[in-house]
């Protein structure tokens, strides 16, 4: 049998070169052997894809390794969402979350979600490249407490300020609370863009949003 540092050393090696398959037998293995699913995300699969993120920059890998490595990730979120998400909890609040128009990435903002369900909130996501009309008259329909939009480049941020401006011309900026985030985000962006939150990881999304509702 594996031994945990084995497991998380093997998960983030195989995440790194996008072996979905061995991703997903690790991540059973490790939770067969009673090891924290938080233990797998923040110690193996979110610092196995800032690696990919770094050797990205450095042009040592390229977009299909991003996007393998991607994927391995996603299959493990698939085994550890009902785990991260099942706390039983009474809902809280209702958050509407999307990534911005223009801009593919899911998986951090599937993180913020699966851990807001789990501290209780509803959350209803719009996926990704929402355009502003979509953020609008999903706020019209479901009326959430909170809307978070997700930004992960840098060409894709100055949609906030779109999404701000569009949701000023119909009337509705005052009747939700904004949140924003994504990794090149900022606090000073956030506060630029008019927004009422902003947050840089995904448990603390779950303190600001429930400091927002209060
Ligand atoms: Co892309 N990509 N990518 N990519 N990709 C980044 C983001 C990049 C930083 C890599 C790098 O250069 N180091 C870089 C952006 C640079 C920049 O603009 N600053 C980049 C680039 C350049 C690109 C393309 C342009 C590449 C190209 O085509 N030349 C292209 C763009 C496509 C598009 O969107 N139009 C592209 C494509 C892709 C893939 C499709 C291949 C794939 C996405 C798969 C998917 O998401 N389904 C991909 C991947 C996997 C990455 C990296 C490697 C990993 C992203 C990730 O999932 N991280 C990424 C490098 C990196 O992040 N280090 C990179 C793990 C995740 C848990 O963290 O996403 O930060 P993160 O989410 C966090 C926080 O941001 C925060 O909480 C989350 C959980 O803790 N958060 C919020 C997120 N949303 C929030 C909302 C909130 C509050 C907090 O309130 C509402």
């Amino acid at each position: 049998m594996m031994t945990p540092d084995e497991i998380l050393r093997g998960l983030y090696d195989e995440t790194l070169v996008g072996n979905g398959p061995a991703v997903l037998g690790l991540t059973n293995d490790a939770l067969q052997q009673g090891m924290e699913p938080q233990t797998l995300l923040f110690d193996a699969l979110i610092p196995s894809l800032e690696e990919v993120g770094a050797r990205f920059e450095r042009g040592d890998f390229f977009v299909p390794e991003m996007l393998i490595a991607g994927r391995a990730m996603a299959g493990a979120m698939e085994v550890l969402r009902p785990l991260l998400a099942d706390t039983g909890v009474q809902t809280i609040g209702k958050f509407l979350m999307g990534t911005v128009k223009g801009d593919v990435h899911d998986i951090g903002k599937n993180l913020v979600n699966i851990m807001l369900e789990g501290a209780g909130f509803e959350v209803i996501d719009l996926g990704v490249q929402v355009p502003p009309e979509k953020f609008v008259a999903a706020i019209e329909e479901h009326q959430p407490d909170i809307v978070g939009m997700s930004a992960f480049l840098t060409t894709t941020m100055p949609m906030f300020k779109a999404n701000m401006n569009a949701l000023q011309k119909a009337g509705i900026r005052d009747e939700v609370i904004v949140m924003v985030g994504g990794a090149p985000v900022t606090q000073e962006y956030a506060d630029a863009v008019g927004a009422d939150g902003y947050a840089a990881d995904a448990s603390a999304t779950v303190k600001k949003a429930k400091e927002l509702i209060q």
